[in-house]
């Protein structure tokens, strides 16, 4: 179209004037892969991220950056007596091999799992590269990078070619914050490892910006041709510092694919203002319907793998088929993050988890896919609210993790329905199962209108009264009600 021929200027007003493309919004669901050398520790105090790793231990200890990091004394308690104080975080490389990596393997899970998008951390804010990356080994002076180090191998070029072979879209997240990279002045000095040479701020940051992140991002952009460009590490400078809006344009005027690529809010101190998309991490999206945007967060409390979890800090499919009917409701998108292995594994777990959510919107993913947010102030007062209880519950409920979860909880009261829309089709997500009656407010139908159920053939009978219509469920016994985690009904 031509919203999207145009030149792009380096200036929010301009690149806020480009229309996102359309896949995205109606994608609703994709995969986040947290993958890089912090697999190889996989280790965090409880309900923090393992990719911090080498932040919590030996980076800044002032907590301007702990929000998300461990605990520094569990970290290097945890280091110095499974690996040795003299073991440095570089070392890893020689134990991230990837030797049991199969991306085609990856990419059916992935594909099974009814996700439309995949995004993997071509780069953490460690800077090490998962793709073949010379700046990143010039800046570190060492091979920082998954092809002259580690596993030899062009992760990021071979997941994408995978994924792309399973008719998925393949997107990149990308730090443009690189802790401790020695170009780079104004990180933390780590205690051990590589050191920086430049130690002037202005200098320094012009190094690491034109010298690592614009050829890199370049690079990713022209070699992958990434449909997502998840940007990160943004948050303590603003954007005129990190100088992201020349970057920007020259994406928006210049990548390969510059009808199709996305990017996100984490641009510098931008977030929730400019950007493609709007994001939120263990959070609970927006409410402005005029937002397009993505709630990320991990199955468990950790985006990168963490081995101290166990099986009750995993979301169980029916919570995650939940976060993600919640979530599709009020028009945004889900980013559900793995953790994989450092010889290449998605732990089993985690297959399950996306496994089951796919055989759900096997069935269920009419009402996902290319929907809308159903707006009217019915939505909000449709139905009753009601409480659920433990038993309500696959298994264990996980406690709250950051106080935005939008998990429901034993004695929460949530919505009894939730919506989408798909033109003058409605669908009425059913959490819980109603009953023999269920109410729907605010509907009005004509006469030749049909409800069904998704999976299911049986007719439905239903009558209008006033303003709602009324829905009879009666005839549903146990066996017909095959989508285990919640049911759907198309009202047309
Ligand atoms: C955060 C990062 O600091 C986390 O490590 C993770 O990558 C998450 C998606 O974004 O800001």
């Amino acid at each position: 179209s031509s919203a999207l021929a145009k030149e792009y200027e380096p200036t929010w007003e301009s690149l806020d004037s480009r229309e996102t493309p359309q896949w995205f919004g109606e994608a609703k669901f994709g995969i986040f892969i947290h993958w890089g050398l912090y697999s190889v520790p996989a280790f965090s105090t409880r309900g923090s991220y393992s990719e911090w790793y080498w932040h919590a231990k030996d980076g800044d200890q002032s907590g301007k950056h702990a929000a998300a990091t461990s605990r520094s004394t569990d970290v290097n308690e945890f280091h110095n007596k499974h690996y040795g104080k003299d073991v440095e975080y570089a070392d890893f490389r020689k134990d991230f091999k990837a030797e049991l990596f199969e991306p085609a393997h990856w990419a059916k899970v992935f594909k099974r799992s009814g996700a439309k998008y995949v995004v993997l951390t071509s780069k953490h804010h460690d800077g090490y590269t998962l793709f073949p990356s010379k700046e990143a080994s010039e800046s570190f002076g060492m091979h920082w990078n998954s092809v002259d180090s580690g596993p030899k191998r062009d992760l990021t070029g071979d997941l994408t070619n995978a994924v792309r072979d399973e008719g998925l879209k393949m997107g990149l997240y990308y730090s443009i914050w690189d802790w401790f990279n020695p170009y780079w002045p104004e990180a933390e000095q780590p205690t051990t490892g590589p050191k920086r040479k430049a130690n002037l701020p202005q200098e320094g940051r012009e190094k690491y910006i034109n010298e690592v992140m614009y050829p890199q991002f370049k690079q990713i952009v022209n070699d992958y041709e990434p449909a997502v460009i998840f940007s990160d590490g943004d948050w303590w400078m603003d954007d005129d510092k990190w100088q992201t809006k020349p970057m920007l344009a020259w994406l928006y005027n210049n990548a390969p694919n510059k009808d199709e690529v996305v990017i996100n809010d984490r641009w510098g101190k931008v977030r929730g203002k400019h950007g493609g998309y709007m994001t939120t991490e263990y959070g609970s999206g927006f409410e402005d319907p005029s937002i397009l945007w993505e709630e990320n967060r991990g199955i468990g409390k950790s985006f990168g793998l963490n081995r101290i979890e166990t099986y009750d800090d995993y979301n169980s499919s029916q919570l995650l088929t939940f976060m993600l009917v919640d979530i599709v409701s009020r028009g945004g998108n889900f980013l559900l993050d793995i953790g994989p292995t450092a010889d290449g594994r998605i732990p089993v777990i985690m297959e399950d988890r996306l496994i089951e959510v796919g055989k759900w919107l096997e069935v269920n993913g009419e009402a996902i896919y290319g929907t809308k947010r159903w707006d009217t102030d019915a939505q909000w007062s449709a139905g009753k609210r009601i409480e659920y209880t433990k038993a309500d519950f696959h298994h264990g409920v996980p406690d709250p993790i950051f106080e935005m979860s939008i998990m429901p909880r034993p004695g929460q009261s949530v919505k009894e329905l939730y919506f989408t829309r798909k033109g003058d089709t409605l669908f009425a997500f059913m959490p819980k199962w109603p009953g023999d009656k269920l109410t729907v407010k605010n509907v009005k139908l004509s006469k030749g209108s049909t409800i069904t159920m998704l999976g299911s053939d049986k007719a439905i009978n239903w009558q209008q009264k006033g303003n709602n219509i009324e829905v009879d469920l009666s005839s549903f016994g146990i066996n017909d009600v095959t989508n285990v985690y919640m049911n759907t009904l198309k009202i047309t």
